[in-house]
């Protein structure tokens, strides 16, 4: 007979996700390194019970705000690599829908997070219950089927054994590196508490290691095929790599074939900055190194990447037209984007794979040390905009230039929204794979605060910076008191340019009135001076505004020593931004407008439509 254990299915589901084991640096450890909670009615009783009685294998944390504890539930998954993740767990209703946004992040970035929401009752008989929507032609809908398109698995549990089957299928959506992303198993609060008989061997302890696919033999040929026949090889290096951790193979591969390397949002730290072969960042904000190089490729090797506008500038950068992208992917639906060749396989697997049959192989040496050229004059370039200043209102670049002298490359350095993207992408020189931790598949203002909780929760001993704009601040800051409370040590720097600055410049760009960005443009009685420092320090971080650029890198140096999150405010100026490097992007100019400022933007604009169509005229004819 089966030997059976009488649970709720909240008890079930605690204890199973406690016994999900994997390695890391040889070491068995749990695979869910815990469960951030925010309580309601919809989960504390049932989840917030059956979470009690495993607190010491699988610990609780307390956030503040349901989206900012999936925000750190992410980055936590991201430092990881996607090894080992966290779940979310919340009441019904407003609770459950704070952390949509977050799973729509998690989503575009291929993140593993586990949300478990509450729902309705599954009997309805309180209907409405408090915090219930009701659908006057949907008794089945709830607002958790919000959370439907932006989970990779959705599942609602409305009888307790269905959790059986639907944590099996959480589990292989989260481990897998094609299909990983949220999965979200909506927890009805009566069933949540009801009692069943699971079978023992449901709890035994599960181990997962990370699947690796190796290349289709017939994929592989034919890009070996193609990149013997290069002249002018590109790679780009996507978040795949750093997710497969191929960092490794890809330096081995590049080497013996002298091909350059240029780095997406997601991918940058793939190589040191400093790897005579790493070009940087590509696309909109990318370096004159990558971007020229860009422009005359002949095949590109896209390696872990989606190919998403600010790499592709959309679509305008890549300019060879008979050239032939090599999608290198463990997902089929980004190795065959846009026409690719796919190579569908891990990263490391695949990369290695290549390197094995192009041994001997080499790309043209004028095409190898131009680019290698190309990166010292970029490297000038970028030292001339950090350098430091005097001025009362630096750039973010200058800014960008004091972190880095102070901090060095040995840190992980976190942004995701605002200018700091573009310059830190173009700007930041990183260290080891992992160092540089950009949220820009989503670019969610707010992530940052709570994504640096989650860094330093997975990686305790690094020394973790978040870069981060007063208009992000203002969004979502709260977890500086958690980071407070859990001796979790963040150093944020805050730039405080008095709006939303790279919007400001956008809207400028494309012919618009200064209007509704700054805060010096918005409708206003009194205009806001907002004391950042006295707002952080009152959360319980070391909080100074500094004067200067010098007094940053003071305040820098002390914040290295301090063990409580340290909060340092400058004041920029919102008009500048790095002139260097960069590539068009493609957002809509209004065809008609009383603003003769709009309407010589769309003549630019169009012009430069123009040049992408004649672009893929002149690609489609190549290919015929
Ligand atoms: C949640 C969210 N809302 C809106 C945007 C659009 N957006 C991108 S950057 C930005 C302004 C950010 O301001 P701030 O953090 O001060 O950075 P700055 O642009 O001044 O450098 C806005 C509104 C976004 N990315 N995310
Ligand atoms: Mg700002």
């Amino acid at each position: 007979m089966t030997k059976t254990i009488r649970l709720t299915m909240a008890q079930a589901l605690t204890r199973f996700l406690a016994r999900q084991m994997t390695e890391m640096d040889g070491k068995k450890v749990p695979i869910f390194g815990g469960v951030w909670a925010i309580f309601g009615h919809g989960n504390v009783a049932g989840v917030g019970e059956a979470l009690y009685q495993v607190r010491d294998e699988l610990p609780t944390f307390r956030a503040h705000n349901e989206q900012a504890m999936a925000h750190a539930a992410i980055a936590y998954a991201k430092a990881n690599f996607r090894r080992r993740f966290m779940a979310a767990t919340s009441s019904i209703g407003p609770g459950a829908l704070n952390m949509v946004t977050a799973a729509a992040l998690a989503h575009v970035n291929r993140l593993p997070v586990l949300f478990l929401p509450g729902d309705v009752f599954a009997n309805r008989i309180p209907d409405p219950v408090l915090q219930q929507a009701e659908d006057f032609s949907d008794g089945t809908a709830t607002v958790n089927d919000c959370l439907r398109p932006v989970s990779r698995y959705f599942d609602r549990i409305t009888r307790p054994e269905q959790i059986m089957p639907a944590l099996n299928r959480a589990m292989q959506v989260l481990t897998d590196p094609a299909e990983c992303g949220p999965v979200t198993l909506a927890l009805c609060q009566d069933v949540q508490a009801e009692a069943y008989d699971y079978p023992e061997s449901f709890f035994a302890e599960r181990f997962w290691t990370p699947r690796r696919q190796r290349p289709d033999r017939n994929e592989l040929a034919a890009a070996v095929a193609v990149l013997k026949a290069a002249k002018k090889p590109l790679v780009i290096a996507g978040g795949g790599v750093l997710y497969s951790q191929a960092s490794e193979e890809l330096a081995k591969l590049v080497q013996g074939a002298g091909i350059p390397v240029c780095e997406t949002q997601g991918g940058k730290s793939s190589l040191p900055d400093d790897h005579p072969l790493n070009m940087g960042a590509v696309g909109v904000t990318g370096t004159s190194a990558a971007n020229r190089l860009a422009e005359e490729a002949d095949v590109v090797l896209a390696v872990g990447t989606r190919l998403q506008d600010f790499t592709t500038g959309s679509w305008a950068l890549f300019k060879h037209a008979g050239r032939t992208i090599i999608g290198l992917n463990v997902q089929p639906f980004d190795a065959g984007k846009h026409q690719a060749l796919p190579l569908v396989a891990d990263a490391a697997e695949g990369l290695a794979e290549l390197a094995a049959a192009l041994k001997g192989w080499k790309a043209p040496s004028g095409w190898t040390d131009n680019a290698i050229t190309g990166k010292k004059n970029w490297q000038a370039d970028a030292d001339k905009v950090t350098a430091s200043t005097n001025a009362a209102y630096p750039s973010d670049a200058q800014v960008i230039g004091a972190v880095q002298r102070a901090m060095g490359s040995g840190v992980v350095l976190l942004h995701a929204a605002g200018g700091l993207p573009g310059e830190l992408h173009k700007l930041w020189q990183a260290g080891a794979p992992g160092s540089y931790h950009a949220e820009y598949g989503f670019s969610t203002m707010g992530y940052e605060i709570a994504g640096g909780l989650g860094v330093k929760m997975a990686k305790p001993d690094e020394e973790v910076v978040v870069m981060i704009g007063d208009g992000s601040y203002l969004m979502l800051n709260s977890e500086i008191a958690t980071s407070v409370m859990l001796g979790l040590k963040l150093t944020i720097v805050l730039l405080d340019n008095r709006g939303y600055g790279c919007i400001n410049r956008l809207q400028m760009a494309t012919g618009g009135a200064n209007f509704n960005n700054l805060l010096k443009d918005a409708r206003h009685e009194t205009l806001p001076e907002i004391d950042f420092a006295a707002h952080a320090a009152s959360m319980g971080a070391i909080a100074e505004k500094v004067p200067s650029i010098a007094g940053l890198e003071t305040a820098l140096a002390q914040a290295k020593k301090n063990t409580r999150t340290t909060v340092l405010v400058i004041d920029t100026d919102p008009l500048v931004s790095t002139e260097a490097g960069g590539s068009w992007w493609d957002v809509a100019v209004p065809e008609v407008s009383a603003r003769p400022q709009v309407n010589a933007a769309r003549k630019k604009y169009e012009e430069a439509l123009s040049g992408r169509v004649s672009l893929a005229i002149r690609e489609r004819a190549s290919n015929v």
